[in-house]
């Protein structure tokens, strides 16, 4: 069986990402009578499509095998996270009077509980991850009006130059480019870290299948993750790209935004980046 991380292919990541999501049983207080609507509007919807493109027999059994072997190479939270995530995302923003830093899809490799950083450090990266640029991150965690929070959380998470998680690829220290950063008594934080390059989704098996199927591409733009959290606060999941970086303007999982673009300068070896997080007080 292959379980966690001992494949850097799309069923090792895939796997990895479910059993993480696994851990947690997930519920939702959806009453009987909501649940009655969406599935009424979703099974509707679906049958109006198979009406509108007269989907054959040979189709509808493709998509079944297909939906087997997604959930066999564990890839529900990949393409969930790809092609759907990014809806949700908006709706449940737009669901609020929110003002603050806008927020973006969580994706699949997200880990809580990444050990602590100072407010000025360095992310864990091993000597390889050291050939790419440096990029210093540095801004501060406000409230609306601007007033620094102390001691805000920003959790940040991303890929190596080669496009891997740790956590979701063999061999890579357990927290490498992850950590929790403890911004300081003004809210302030400095962290070096290496410049992300442009991610490729896991795409040898059934999510790469489909994009393939309909002659899309599986890239991402270069992105950081991040999660910014202050007690009394909204929290905050987002992720920040690099302006003019390639696939900004067709992401396979359309989660960028104009808000969340950075345009670091070069500092000597370094780029630099100042970025900050203003936190909408929670409803
Ligand atoms: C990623 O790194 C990611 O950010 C998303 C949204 C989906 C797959 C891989
Ligand atoms: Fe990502």
């Amino acid at each position: 069986m292959t379980t966690g991380t001992d494949n850097p292919t799309a069923h090792g990541s895939g796997n990895a990402a479910t059993d993480k999501f696994k851990k947690n049983r997930v519920s939702a207080d959806t009453s009987r009578e909501r649940a009655n609507a969406i599935y009424k509007d979703l099974l509707g919807a679906i049958g109006d499509v198979a009406r509108k493109h007269e989907v054959t027999y040979d189709e509808y059994r493709v998509v079944k095998q297909w939906m087997i072997d997604v959930g066999e190479y564990g890839e529900w939270p990949l393409w969930l996270d790809v092609f759907l995530e990014h809806d949700i995302e908006e709706i449940n923003y737009n669901r609020h009077a929110y003002t603050g830093t806008k927020g973006s899809i969580e994706g699949p490799y997200y880990v809580p509980d990444a050990p602590e950083l100072p407010s000025h450090c360095e992310m864990p990266m091993r000597d390889k991850d050291k050939a790419a640029t440096p990029l210093i991150f540095r801004g501060q965690v406000t409230d609306i009006d601007g007033n620094g929070l102390a001691g805000a959380h920003l959790e940040l998470w991303h890929a190596d130059e080669d496009g891997y998680y740790s956590q979701f690829a063999p061999d890579i220290p357990e927290w490498n480019l992850r950590g929790t950063i403890v911004a300081d008594e003004e809210g302030r934080y400095e962290i070096k870290t290496l410049q992300p390059a442009p991610y490729m989704i896991p795409h040898d098996g059934p999510t790469g299948w489909f994009v393939e199927s309909y002659g899309g591409h599986p890239w991402r733009p270069a992105h950081l993750h991040l999660r910014v959290t202050h007690p009394g606060y909204r929290e905050i999941t987002t992720q920040l790209y690099f302006k003019g970086g390639k696939w900004i303007e067709n992401d396979v999982a359309t989660a960028v935004k104009p808000e969340l673009l950075l345009d670091p300068k070069t500092e000597g070896d370094n780029n630099v980046v100042d970025y900050s997080f203003a936190l909408d007080k929670e409803d």
